[in-house]
């Protein structure tokens, strides 16, 4: 049966947060939905100014493309176009386009009588980029600490960010980020070889279920999760990589301007040493 026509029965009207049934439709595939509307106009007007700023930066190679942020000394306000002030707009325009998209998915889990897990996840992503373009350059006072649209120039930015508290790796919310990002990969990369390995056998073998995938984990580990567990585990997991990045980042600066390496001397000054 053609997805379409199995999806169809899905398809229910209501549950709109904003406009009524004005946009309650689909075009194609995609649910429209009012959220639909102002996610394609904040991409449109964003990636024609982004456009419009590389078409006055002298490349089109889209390696290079570079959006800067306006220079420090216009600290918090509205800087020129070209000195910025697209920038600041672009950043605006994805700020909108992404909590459109995330209250779309919200829209759509409602109709689907969903809980908000997936808009709620989606909004951690969202925080952390807010983390970078709005709450540590407001903390810090000028928008110029915000990080640069372009592929390569953005990460210039987060090695010269990193580098100015000396050795980034100290930091420790950093730390619990990259560790939890790490053990993403792990569970994830764990979950997909068991479901694979229990659906997915040699010609000829029948397919397994949960009790196999359990019986697993408890002959190996001692415990298996199980179904629900795991997407918990994963979700958790995902959830705290982007919490605590966006953590470590408003943290250096607004709350401690040395060297993170410095950050570590409360260890050596422990009265335990004496
Ligand atoms: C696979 C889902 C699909 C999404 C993709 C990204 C664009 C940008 C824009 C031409 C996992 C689509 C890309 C729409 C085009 C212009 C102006 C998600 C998947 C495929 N980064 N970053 C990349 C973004 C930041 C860092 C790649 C975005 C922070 C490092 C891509 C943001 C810091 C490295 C990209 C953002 C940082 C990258 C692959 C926003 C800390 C790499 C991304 C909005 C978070 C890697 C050349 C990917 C690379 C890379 C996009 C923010 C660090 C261009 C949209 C400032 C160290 N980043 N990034 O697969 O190869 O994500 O860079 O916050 O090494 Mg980045
Ligand atoms: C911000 C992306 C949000 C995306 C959104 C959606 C579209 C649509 C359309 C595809 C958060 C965008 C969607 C555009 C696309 C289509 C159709 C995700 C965001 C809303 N670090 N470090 C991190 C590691 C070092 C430094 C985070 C590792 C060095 C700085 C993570 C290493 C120095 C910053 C991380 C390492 C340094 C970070 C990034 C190893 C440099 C940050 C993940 C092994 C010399 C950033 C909030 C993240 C951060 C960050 C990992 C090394 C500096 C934990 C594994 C030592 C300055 N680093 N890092 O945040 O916390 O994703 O940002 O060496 O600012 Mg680091």
């Amino acid at each position: 049966m053609a997805l379409l026509s199995f999806e169809r029965r899905y398809r229910v009207r209501g549950g709109t947060l904003v406009g009524g049934s004005l946009f309650d439709f689909w075009a194609g595939p995609f649910y429209v939905g009012f959220f639909g509307v102002t996610t394609i106009f904040f991409t449109i007007v964003g990636v024609a100014l982004i456009m419009w700023g590389a078409s006055q930066g002298g490349t089109w190679n889209p390696w290079l493309i570079n959006i800067q942020p306006p220079p420090l000394k216009y600290g918090l306000r509205f800087a020129p176009l070209m000195e910025g002030g697209i920038w600041q707009l672009v950043t605006i325009c994805a700020i909108g386009a992404f909590c459109s998209w995330a209250l779309r998915q919200a829209e759509i889990s409602r109709k689907l009588g969903m809980a908000l897990h997936i808009p709620i996840a989606y909004s951690v992503a969202i925080f952390a980029y807010v983390s970078l373009v709005v709450i540590r350059p407001v903390l810090l006072g000028a928008w110029g600490y915000g990080f640069p649209y372009g592929i390569f120039s953005h990460l210039d930015w987060v090695s010269n960010t990193g580098y100015q508290y000396l050795h980034f790796h100290y930091n420790p919310a950093h730390m619990i980020a990259v560790s939890f990002f790490f053990t993403t990969c792990l569970a994830l990369a764990m979950h997909g070889a068991l479901i694979l390995s229990a659906v997915n056998p040699q010609k000829g073998e029948t397919v397994k279920g949960a009790e196999h995938e359990d019986a697993f984990f408890r002959d190996h580990i001692g415990y298996s999760i199980g179904a629900l567990g795991i997407h918990r585990l994963g979700l958790f997991l995902a959830l705290s990589a982007a919490f605590w990045s966006a953590i470590c980042i408003i943290i250096s600066g607004p709350f401690w301007t040395h060297g993170w390496p410095e950050w570590w001397s409360w260890w050596l000054r422990l009265p335990v040493w004496n």
